[in-house]
């Protein structure tokens, strides 16, 4: 059923690398508008390519921070082209790609809080960042302050158990640690730091913005247990940092209404409430509505996998954020540089270039593949930091070939072994009910996604969802301001549309993978022995 023409509506936005999205939906959760701004096509004077700059040094990558204003400017007058009432809006959430900053400014937050609404965002805060090109999540250019970190706090691995991760290069307390040596009158001028979804907050709230517990995560600063700045990262960082970022909070907060700045421009209504922005991971979780003990992998170039996590082991790979939708629960992170390319090469070398072919041959071979595991690191990979292709036969021996469609199935079941390995060593476990959602390219090949049920013994389900992101920021504001009566994030959005079950475990899955899995991790181990000598 149609909703009425003036009931409310939520409003959910995701800045991300390329573009910023948005979704609005209406308390039935049904999307009434979807609109975009592309950077590169549509905001040309910004010079950018894939949304950012990358410097001369290979290292170094940033965006432009008016450029991402700008396209807010442009996306609501776009949204108000369309047609969309934003007095309808009763809260706005939003996401953004992780780790990026926002340096604003000493004195910004005198013109945030008097912002004229004749003018556009971009004129009105063109002088309000102290650092114009903001560092974001491509760049690699902080080794030395990663390594500092790790020194002053006791090790990679107590960083780890610290904050959820080891120090990565993009992650923020890095880059502001960079910032602060190379560029000291920039970093001297600033009042406050965001992160990409905080820094959109603020726009809307007119005032700034917490960090939420969640994109907070990603900063190797906040310490994922207490949800609160660890002193040792801080100290280890920049002088006064605890100022500069504010205190984190709840990605679940209802910061405040929007400011007068929206109301007057746009006709925003004065209750619109602004609800946390986060990270752009865990706004797809929930997008995806993933649940404790559900797994979400997702397809693409390279592989990526997020699950639910109750009790967070951190490790030296992968990622642990806090989870944004349940304040007592974690979410894990693991990225696969080796995914749909590596299977792609393999089908050009052994199923005559054909998926079809590829498909018939994982029809064709028995699970567990007579006990043959590979490994295919066509790249080095991020989880393990392993290079090269690696194939033992069912007595752990080393071979140097196989039938073409022994290597095909080889090369899914190692994929997705490796998949399961890593997930359930930060903490993951597969429980009664446990659901895998498969998104991406191959979520559409039915044979891939039949080793991967059977692999993690659970029904996979798939998702049409090329916005995630944004979509779950739209849920976000809808819990946000429904939360204060006791409604969680799974009530709130129950009605959504279900995904699809598209494989379920064949009954000797479980016997033939547990022995399977065992035996990888130690082929594994012996592989990383030899690729790190
Ligand atoms: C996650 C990461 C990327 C960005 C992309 O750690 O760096 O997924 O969030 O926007």
């Amino acid at each position: 059923m149609a909703a009425a023409a003036d009931s409310p509506l939520y409003l959910g936005l995701d800045f991300s690398t390329q573009q910023l999205k948005a979704v609005a939906i209406d308390a039935g959760l049904a999307v009434v508008q979807r609109n975009s701004v592309q950077f590169d096509s549509e905001l040309p004077d910004f010079r950018t390519q894939g949304g950012v700059h990358i410097h001369p040094d290979g290292l170094t990558v940033t965006s432009p921070v008016l450029m991402w204003v700008k396209a807010l400017d442009l996306l609501l007058d776009k949204l108000k082209g369309a047609g969309l009432d934003f007095s309808r809006i009763r809260a706005v959430s939003g996401s953004g790609q992780q780790h990026g900053s926002v340096f604003w400014r000493t004195g910004a937050s005198q013109t945030l809080d008097q912002l004229d609404p004749e003018l556009r965002l971009h004129q009105l805060l063109q002088d309000s960042f102290s650092v114009q090109d903001s560092p974001v999540w491509m760049d690699s250019s902080s080794g030395r302050q990663c390594q500092d970190l790790q020194a002053a706090v006791g090790g990679a691995l107590r960083l780890a158990e610290i904050t959820g991760s080891r120090a990565y290069e993009r992650f923020t307390g890095n880059q502001i640690a960079k910032l602060r040596a190379s560029r000291a009158d920039e970093f001297q001028d600033t009042e406050r730091i965001s992160l990409v979804s905080s820094f959109a907050a603020t726009l809307f709230l007119g005032s700034y913005a917490a960090i939420d517990y969640s994109d907070g995560s990603g900063m190797n600063l906040l310490d994922i247990k207490s949800r609160n700045w660890s002193d040792l990262c801080l100290e280890a960082t920049a002088p006064h940092l605890n100022r500069l970022l504010g205190a984190p909070q709840p990605s679940t907060s209802v910061l405040g209404p929007v400011s007068s700045y929206f109301v007057h421009r746009y006709g925003f209504s004065e209750s619109c409430m602004v609800v946390a922005f986060t990270g752009d991971n865990p706004a797809s979780l929930a997008g995806m509505r993933l649940q404790q003990g559900d797994v979400a992998v997702s397809l693409g170039t390279s592989d990526t996998v997020f699950v639910w996590i109750q009790e967070p082991r951190p490790a030296l790979e992968g990622h642990i954020f806090c989870n944004p939708v349940d304040l007592q629960a974690y979410m894990a992170l693991l990225c696969f540089k080796n995914g749909s390319l590596t299977r792609k090469r393999i089908r050009d070398e052994c199923a005559g270039r054909s998926w079809d072919v590829f498909s018939a041959a994982l029809r064709d071979t028995a699970l567990g593949n007579g006990g043959n595991i590979g490994f295919y690191f066509d790249t080095i990979e991020i989880t393990p930091p392993a290079v090269g292709v690696h194939r033992f036969d069912c007595h752990n021996n080393k071979v140097s070939s196989w039938s073409p469609q022994v290597e095909v199935r080889a090369v899914v079941e190692g994929q997705f072994l490796s998949r399961r390995l890593h997930a359930e060593r930060l903490g993951y476990s597969i429980i009664p009910g446990t659901r895998v959602l498969a998104t991406g390219g191959a979520s559409s090949n039915k044979e891939i996604l039949q080793v991967l049920s059977d692999v993690f013994n659970a029904p996979v389900y798939t998702l049409d969802l090329a916005d995630s992101a944004c979509l779950g920021c739209a849920y976000r504001a809808l819990h946000g301001v429904l939360a204060e009566s006791g409604l969680s994030f799974s009530d709130v959005v129950k009605n959504a549309p279900e995904p699809q079950l598209v494989a379920t475990p064949h009954p000797t899955a479980q016997q033939v993978y547990e022995g399977m899995l065992k035996r990888f991790a130690q082929l594994e181990e012996m592989v990383l022995q030899k690729t790190c000598t």
